[in-house]
């Protein structure tokens, strides 16, 4: 039934705009670029991408990713037929790109995340997905569409990326089904992993190295957690996406049970990423107005970051 609209509404549309979450990861990056290029391919329209936060340059390797716009170089005044969410859990994750998607006449949601409610007039949600990847990769099969090379490599990506390389709980086997189908289209396994994990900035590999050394342990080492100021980003050079993977070294000590990382953005914000291997995070964020996962959540916390801190203990000693 969905789907029927789905391609209906995407064929009569003469303006379609793609959202990727803000502060954009390899699922979301990668569904928009795929969906980019079978608007472009199969339904023969151009669409517009958009983002909010910087690309992380390993993400540059995805096809089409240089046609992504930012807020600030639209008119977010602008009505368009058709917008599609890709891999965002609530609305505000579109963060300024928002008014576009509520301006727009019709509104796609595409997702894999169990907090989504469904915010579109057409919903694509299935919390037992991967990854948004995995949900589009659906949504083409049904409709006949057989991915090329490069939609493919950006599916994979997509897979790749929020599997944690098919290490974490959501790698199912159909998961691993799906990969194997994107590798068939021509997506290759090998340089798409390359390029994920094997293209490090220098500052990242510091700045990560750096808060491990001053991680602070709670709970006989059930708890791991770092808070990273924007001095330690200053004395390594490094950018913000660069502290992604640093939540994901902490929970691999083998005592770890929730780790955490708080990130300064200002005198009042603070971002906060939360990964676990049993407890539910999501009800840690949740406190907060983020979302997520089980295993992986956030969420952002209007207070300095000590404070912050505090605050953010005692809501995950209530979990563990
Ligand atoms: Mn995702």
């Amino acid at each position: 039934m969905d789907l029927k609209s789905f391609k209906e509404t995407i064929e009569k549309a003469s303006s379609i705009v793609i959202f990727s979450h803000v502060n954009p990861d390899g699922d979301t990056l990668g569904s928009m670029c795929a969906l980019y290029q079978v608007l472009k391919n199969s339904f023969k329209k151009e669409a517009l991408m958009v983002t909010v936060g910087k690309i992380p340059d390993i993400y540059h390797f995805l096809p089409f990713i240089q046609n992504v716009k930012k807020p600030e170089e639209l008119d977010l005044k602008q009505v368009f037929d058709v917008a599609i969410a890709v891999d965002i859990a609530a609305k505000d994750r579109m963060a300024s790109a928002l008014p576009l998607f509520e301006n727009a006449k019709v509104k796609i949601n595409i997702d894999h995340h169990k907090t989504n409610n469904n915010y579109g007039d057409i919903n694509f949600v299935q919390a037992d997905a991967s990854c948004a990847g995995e949900v589009l990769l659906d949504i083409l099969e049904e409709l006949s569409l057989i991915p090329d090379k490069d939609t493919a490599i950006s599916l994979y990506t997509a897979i790749l990326t929020d599997t944690g390389c098919f290490r974490f709980e959501n790698t199912k086997s159909d998961t691993l089904k799906k990969a194997a189908k994107l590798i068939e289209y021509g997506a290759d396994a090998s340089y798409v992993a390359r390029c994920c994990y094997e293209s490090k900035p220098k500052p990242m590999v510091l700045l990560q190295a750096n808060s491990i050394i001053n991680a602070k342990f709670l709970e006989d080492n059930k708890i791991a957690y770092v808070c990273i100021k924007n001095s330690d980003m200053e004395k390594f050079g490094a950018q913000n996406d660069h502290t992604e993977g640093i939540v994901e070294a902490l929970r691999q000590i083998n005592t770890t049970e929730i780790s955490f990382v708080l990130k300064e953005v200002d005198e009042n914000t603070t971002k906060v990423s939360l990964r676990s291997k049993t407890a539910d995070v999501s009800k840690v964020a949740s406190v907060f107005g983020g979302g997520g996962h089980t295993f992986a959540a956030g969420c952002t916390i209007r207070k300095p970051i000590n404070i912050a801190c505090e605050k953010l203990i005692d809501e995950v000693k209530k979990v563990l």
